[in-house]
């Protein structure tokens, strides 16, 4: 049966009513800028990373991951946690970093003064070209590159924003916005499968930076591991991501990536900061968090 909702007319003129009720209403704000002075901490590698480990954040730490992995020293880093919840983005060293108040946001600190960058796609770009790593330089190659990380910048919010506020956060569950999104979801989930039947990764034969964009979000999606949606989507109907999903998330670098900044799950597999390589060995919260029983 279709739902039918009539009650609400909007009014002629939009006022903020900070207790809509729905699950971000606490850190969900109609202004930009800061809401309190907060310095941003800065540690002893050249790349400074200001995040928290959604898929948003996975992208980069896999990206930092993958680099240093290839021997990149300048790829080096310190990540620090920005809990969104508590409003760390807010913060005015965090804006500074990047005027959006979203994560991740990084300093590149080894030029000559620092340079920030924000954005998911553009720091993957970033690291990709200063370290000469997973963009191909073949012309088609790299284009293709580029287009699935840019379809993946303007895909992922009808994913997030859309499909799962609506069917997993909103206060309560409006037929028309979950249908509208779970619709365009499917539909994106077709064009990766489809894209994925005929070549190895995204863009072609090689692992590149639109393979690291589009995981942590639609890999875990058919994995049911947001939003609780697998059964809900038919994500098993979509046997080429499954297959390109479970291919790279065997790469050790997307196995320490995906612990870094992370605050949920089992403690074994969050790294709340990382300051050095061997942290992953150290200092997960199952290693330094104080045992309960
Ligand atoms: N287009 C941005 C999106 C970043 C984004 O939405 N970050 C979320 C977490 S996944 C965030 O920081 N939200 C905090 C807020 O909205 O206040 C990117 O790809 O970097």
């Amino acid at each position: 049966m279709t739902q039918t909702f009539s009650e609400y007319t909007p009014a002629d003129v939009w006022e903020w009513n900070s207790e809509n009720g729905g699950q971000f209403a606490n850190i969900n704000r109609p202004i930009a800028g800061a809401t309190h002075d907060k310095e941003r901490p800065v540690g002893k590698h050249p790349m400074q990373l200001y995040s928290l480990a959604t898929p948003n954040g996975v992208k980069v730490t896999v990206m930092l991951e993958e680099l240093f992995a290839l021997g990149h020293q300048g790829a080096e880093y310190d990540a620090w946690l920005v809990n969104i919840s508590d409003g760390n983005q807010f913060s005015s060293g965090f804006v500074e970093a990047n005027p959006n108040s979203k994560i991740p946001a990084l300093f590149d600190h080894s030029t000559p003064t620092p340079t920030r960058v924000f954005e998911s796609g553009s720091i993957l770009l970033y690291l990709a070209e200063k370290f000469g790593a997973f963009l191909p330089t073949e012309h088609h190659a790299r284009t293709e590159t580029i287009n699935w990380l840019m379809w993946q910048m303007g895909s992922a919010p009808y994913l997030g924003g859309g499909f799962g506020h609506f069917y997993a956060y909103a206060p309560f569950k409006i037929e028309y916005a979950i249908d509208r999104f779970a619709m365009e979801v499917k539909r994106q989930l077709d064009v990766l499968d489809r894209n994925l039947a005929e070549r190895e990764y995204m863009a072609g034969d090689a692992y590149t930076i639109a393979d690291m964009a589009i995981w942590p979000w639609y890999g875990a999606l058919v994995k049911g591991l947001i939003y609780d949606a697998g059964a809900f989507l038919s994500v098993h109907e979509y046997k080429n991501v499954m297959r390109w999903t479970d291919q790279i998330a065997e790469r050790p670098a997307v196995k320490r990536g995906r612990m870094v900044n992370r605050v949920m799950g089992d403690p074994a597999s969050q790294l709340h900061e990382r300051h050095d390589a061997s942290d992953f060995d150290t200092k997960t919260q199952d290693k330094i968090a104080p045992k309960t029983d």
